[in-house]
């Protein structure tokens, strides 16, 4: 390919020269283009004729997915000829400047990969600054990303975990913490998210009087031997003034396969038992999401903590 043009960059004559002499770094090249938008690319394939990919690497994770494909299997025909091709911009791509990259490959069909090696054809890096689009969602945040600390001191950071607005799955980042220490510059942190839908089974009404149970993966709760995973409830229920058992906390096991139950007393300013009385006993249930089933179960408590099976 000699020729390219779309929307507002227009590469004349792309030169056959540098090291590789079928790579061209473009990426100083901006193309100004909207999301939801369609666009004439020209392009003019040199000697030969050839086909031709292109893709934006909207989510920039610095890999070119099939997803990202917005121009595939154009085929120019004949040489020296000028050749257009519709490219539509999704509308939902994300706001903000993207890699764009063209692969040609001539003489043996259409470009199958990004990356691959091919006998004949080129290899074009421009820039795509998408306007009108998604914003992606930060799911993580920190309240300090840069500050001092003195020689043998410490600093606490909050991080934040945001699902609003995230699809079902699990999301993976890494916190690169640099600083002027000789023996460890970068201190690498893996950070993962699952996000999973998981309604809790059990209604609970909440009170000023709280008890708080932890229930840690330790302690293995289980359904007939299949351990409780995350997305999975544990639920504490007293007994009300009708002497059906009612729910008065539960917690969704996280994804450490810990639960830290809240369980609520009764309010003694409203009528009616509508939660634990003080001494009450604890009964047990567990919620398997998987099954869609909660099931009776019976605890052992730590002998190490105050209050036992009781709520104080
Ligand atoms: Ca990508
Ligand atoms: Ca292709
Ligand atoms: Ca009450």
């Amino acid at each position: 390919m000699i020729h390219w043009g779309l929307e507002n960059v227009v590469v004349e004559e792309i030169l056959c020269s540098g090291d590789p002499s079928w790579y061209h770094d473009y990426t100083d090249m901006d193309h100004n283009l909207e999301s939801g938008q369609t666009y004439t690319l020209n392009v003019i394939g040199g000697g030969y004729e050839g086909y031709l990919d292109v893709w934006i690497d909207f989510n920039d994770d610095l890999e070119l997915t099939d997803d990202e494909i917005v121009l595939d299997d154009a085929n120019f025909p004949i040489a020296y000829d000028v050749f257009y091709f519709d490219i539509t911009i999704p509308s939902s791509a994300s706001t903000g400047s993207h890699l764009m990259r063209a692969r040609t490959r001539s003489y043996s069909g259409p470009v199958t990969d990004p990356c691959e090696t091919y006998d004949y054809g080129n290899c074009l890096d421009f820039t795509a600054t998408i306007s009108g689009g998604s914003t992606p969602t930060e799911w993580l945040s920190a309240d300090i990303t840069s500050g001092m600390i003195e020689p043998g001191g410490s600093q606490e950071i909050t991080l934040t975990f945001d699902a609003e607005g995230l699809e079902n799955g699990t999301y993976e980042k890494t916190i690169s913490i640099s600083s002027n220490d000789p023996e460890n510059p970068t201190v690498e942190v893996p950070v993962t998210l699952n996000v999973m839908e998981s309604t809790q089974p059990w209604e609970v009404t909440v009170t000023d009087k709280v008890h708080f149970i932890n229930v840690p993966a330790s302690a293995n709760p289980n359904i007939y031997g299949e351990p409780l995973v995350t997305g999975d409830w544990v639920g504490v229920f007293y007994v009300d003034d009708e002497g059906y058992e009612t729910c008065g906390g539960a917690a969704m096991v996280d994804a450490s396969g810990n639960a830290t139950v809240m369980a609520y007393g009764d309010d003694l300013t409203t009528p009616g038992k509508d939660g634990f009385a003080d001494n009450e006993i604890f009964r047990w249930k567990l919620y398997s999401t998987s099954w869609g089933e909660g099931f009776t179960a019976s605890a052992t408590y730590d002998p190490e903590m105050p209050n036992q099976a009781l709520f104080a």
